[in-house]
């Protein structure tokens, strides 16, 4: 638990701080800049975070304290500091819990903060909740719904979910998913799209046929190379000639056997707002590719063309670009495994611990894609030590590893908890949202969390 594996804000720091700013907070130098901390400033920053800072000579200049930067400060902040954000948006919405955030009404997306993920399942009702258009009325006969699949296949199948449930081998997995564009608000300058912090994703029991033994049943002929998903939902207009979210994988990545069309999610019917009674699930990969509400998959000799195929959707440049400059159609490949990512489930942002509290236990999760986790490493001392986290095996194939650990907290006053994952493959969060593009995809700085002893 001690072992000591680096220093890296320092070793950042020690050349050229004004360009480790920028490289390491993505914020320019200014007015604003605070450089290191000390005198005016420190004090400064104490009555901002609401206590005195014990590791305050290494906090990076240009870091904006995790008590400000995301969710609740840790104390009401007084007049000199930053102006507080506005609060949250909590969702309010049949079987799901209230406090989820919601980051836009129309379509209804709402995300589930890192603390609401301390349980190892997702419960249903925590469970972030994407839509791209309108959300579709609750099937009434859900045995009933039809699922098509034709294109590139000897046999066209048509099968009710009733068809699914008794003519294929039932499996359950616990799996991931999570939003392409999960810590999209991360980036600097800002990517468009839905201002995720980490919290679109989750972790469910997932139960359903694997989309494998469908599309032998109906067998893929030798050109069929791409999957294309269509689903039930109307476009936000309501106008049905309006094409709606449609993607799509390569062959392969379908015939994995944790892909799977599912009916069940934590050992009930699959909830409407999740896209019930049936959807894809395609693990590891951005969730738009896990169709809700499905009712085709058309087998394609080429790379699917629908909506959110093209431009810079779901995709991440080959070369790294400007940031905030204008894209280049040419520079971009379709983003398939999601980024390692750890979060800090407990304990939550802004906690306030008792005076003379010296150690806090802490709990996580991580996840990588289409990989493992390796480590996980916490710092409570910006970065200048790290050590490593318990890390839990997977129970399967793509289910996230929950991590624990404690820190110690010498004296009382303001900390942060840093946490970063290194996947299966050695490549580890970075400390900004790393390679810049307009989409704002493969977000995954270092989860920080603030906490208030005393
Ligand atoms: N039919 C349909 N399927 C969809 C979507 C959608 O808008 N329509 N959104 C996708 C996206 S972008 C994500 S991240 C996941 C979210 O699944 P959830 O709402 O169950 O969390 O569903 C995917 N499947
Ligand atoms: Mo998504």
């Amino acid at each position: 638990m001690t072992r000591r594996i680096e220093r890296s804000i320092e070793e950042l720091y020690r050349d050229d701080p004004e360009r480790a700013d920028v490289v390491a907070f993505g914020r320019e130098t200014g007015p604003n800049r605070r450089g290191f901390l000390g005198g005016a400033g420190l004090a400064a920053m104490g009555a901002a975070v609401g206590g005195v800072i014990p590791f305050a000579a290494n906090m990076p200049g240009g870091l904006v304290p995790a008590a400000l930067a995301q969710g609740a400060p840790a104390t009401p902040p007084p007049a000199a500091a930053p102006p507080a954000k506005k609060g949250p948006v909590y969702l309010n919405y049949p079987g799901k819990n209230d406090k989820l955030v919601v980051i836009g009404e129309r379509p209804l997306v709402a995300e589930t903060p890192e603390h609401l993920l301390d349980d190892d399942t997702t419960p249903t009702e925590k469970f972030f909740v994407r839509n791209n258009g309108q959300i579709p009325e609750a099937a009434k006969e859900p045995d009933k719904w039809k699922i098509a699949i034709d294109g590139e296949v000897n046999k066209k199948l048509e099968l009710t979910l009733g068809e699914l449930k008794s003519k294929f081998k039932p499996q359950t997995r616990r799996i991931v998913l999570e939003c392409g564009g999960n810590g999209r608000s991360f980036f600097s300058p800002p990517a468009s799209g839905n201002q995720w912090t980490n919290g679109g994703a989750g972790c469910a029991e997932w139960t359903g046929v694997r989309l494998a033994d469908v599309l032998k049943m109906a067998g893929v002929k030798p050109s069929g190379i791409y999957t294309a998903h269509y689903a039930a939902d109307l476009h936000l207009s309501g106008d049905a000639s309006m094409p709606t979210l449609s993607r799509g994988v390569r062959m392969a990545k379908a015939m994995e056997p944790d892909s799977m069309i599912v009916w069940a999610m934590n050992g009930q019917p699959l909830p409407n707002i999740h896209g019930g009674p049936v959807r894809l699930l395609v693990p590891g990969w951005p969730g738009s590719a896990s169709q809700k509400w499905l009712t085709r998959i058309t087998i394609r000799d080429r790379e699917h063309d629908g909506v959110g195929m093209g431009g810079t959707s779901y995709r991440l440049t080959i070369n790294p670009m400007v940031p905030g400059t204008k894209a280049d159609p040419k520079n971009f490949k379709i983003l398939e495994s999601m980024p390692v990512r750890s979060i800090i489930t407990s304990p939550g942002n802004g906690a306030k611990l008792p005076a003379g509290t010296r150690e806090v236990k802490l709990r996580g999760a991580s996840w990588a894609g289409d990989f493992t986790v390796r480590r996980v490493d916490i710092s409570t001392d910006y970065g200048v030590t790290w050590q490593a986290a318990k890390l839990e095996s997977p129970k399967n194939k793509y289910d996230w590893q929950r991590w624990s650990g404690s820190a110690k907290l010498p004296r009382d006053g303001y900390y942060e908890i840093w946490a970063r994952a290194m996947d299966s493959r050695g490549q580890m969060q970075p400390h900004v949202a790393p390679n810049w593009n307009p989409s704002g995809y493969g977000g995954n700085p270092m989860h920080r969390v603030a906490v208030l002893v005393g």
